[in-house]
């Protein structure tokens, strides 16, 4: 990504509070932008949560940007932010509106999405082709997001000291097979059952997310795993529960048309890249 859209103009969500338009000419810092007199927002909602920081220049809060800052990565992808008055600068650019919104961290807030995939098969078995290109068509599975009804991926925040991976793995089992409400009687086998499976994630994405809860002092950034069903007999098989924050989950085509959250379709194209990539007609 190296640029944004999604977190420029409008209202801020869950607030009334309006972007200050930034025209695409005007995103980078480096163009001068004098007119420029974004509002300052940080939602009331946050203060005191566990997963976010106080504010800025509050006695004993002396975080230690661009690094690991005890169990809270503060380390962008993007590479070295620039701090200004104190102040993490987001990496691609203008947002239209400062302070953290609902986002818990200053700079980078470090999520993981797990992209779950198997071929689209018929009623017996038999891999599905596009009638366009011929090409075997993929399917991941998306969640809807209770805050905006966007389908999206099934990711979520890294709790402090998580390994990235694990995150992508919980927020999977949390949103799309809801094993929050599971008793552990329930969600022991399961969770053994798909071990190998979650074990076997193929890194695809480390970067910056346009999601329109970034602000231009907190933004969201992603690592991305895809996990394959080559055979469609694990995973591909099993039956989907939306869960947490979710109030929705399917499989669905990943076709260039394809409408996600955030800036997830590109994490998407680049999962169908590489799946096809190894795509061998043994497969179907
Ligand atoms: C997106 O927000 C990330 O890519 C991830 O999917 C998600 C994490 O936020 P929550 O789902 O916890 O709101 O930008
Ligand atoms: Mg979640
Ligand atoms: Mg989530």
């Amino acid at each position: 990504i190296t640029v944004h859209f999604k977190c420029r103009g409008g209202l801020y969500p869950r607030s009334n509070v309006q972007r200050f338009p930034v025209p695409d000419d005007k995103v980078s810092w480096s163009t001068e932008y004098k007119e420029y007199q974004p509002r300052n927002h940080t939602a009331s909602s946050i203060r005191g949560q566990p997963w976010a920081d106080p504010n800025i220049g509050e006695p004993g809060f002396n975080p230690q940007w661009n690094a690991m800052d005890g169990k809270v990565n503060r380390a962008s992808y993007m590479g070295q932010y620039s701090i200004k008055d104190g102040y993490p600068l987001n990496p691609i650019g203008r947002t239209g509106i400062t302070g953290r919104g609902v986002l818990g961290r200053w700079g980078p807030n470090h999520a993981a999405d797990p992209v779950v995939t198997r071929w689209k098969r018929n009623d017996n078995g038999v891999i599905e082709k596009d009638k366009q290109n011929n090409k075997p068509i993929l399917q991941c599975v998306v969640i809807k997001r209770r805050d905006t009804g966007e389908w999206a991926l099934p990711g979520g925040m890294v709790d402090p000291g998580e390994k990235m991976s694990a995150t992508a793995v919980r927020e999977f089992q949390e949103e799309a097979m809801n094993s929050l409400v599971m008793t552990d009687d329930q969600k022991v086998p399961l969770v053994e059952k798909f071990k190998k499976f979650f074990s076997e994630g193929d890194e695809i994405y480390q970067g910056y997310i346009d999601d329109h809860r970034n602000t231009d002092n907190a933004w969201m950034e992603t690592i991305a795993y895809n996990f394959h069903d080559n055979s469609g007999s694990t995973v591909g098989a099993l039956k989907l529960h939306a869960g947490d924050d979710a109030v929705g989950v399917q499989w669905v085509d990943i076709t260039p048309d394809i409408n996600l959250y955030a800036s997830h379709k590109n994490v998407v194209m680049l999962v169908y890249q590489k799946c096809l990539s190894h795509f061998s007609q043994s497969d179907s």
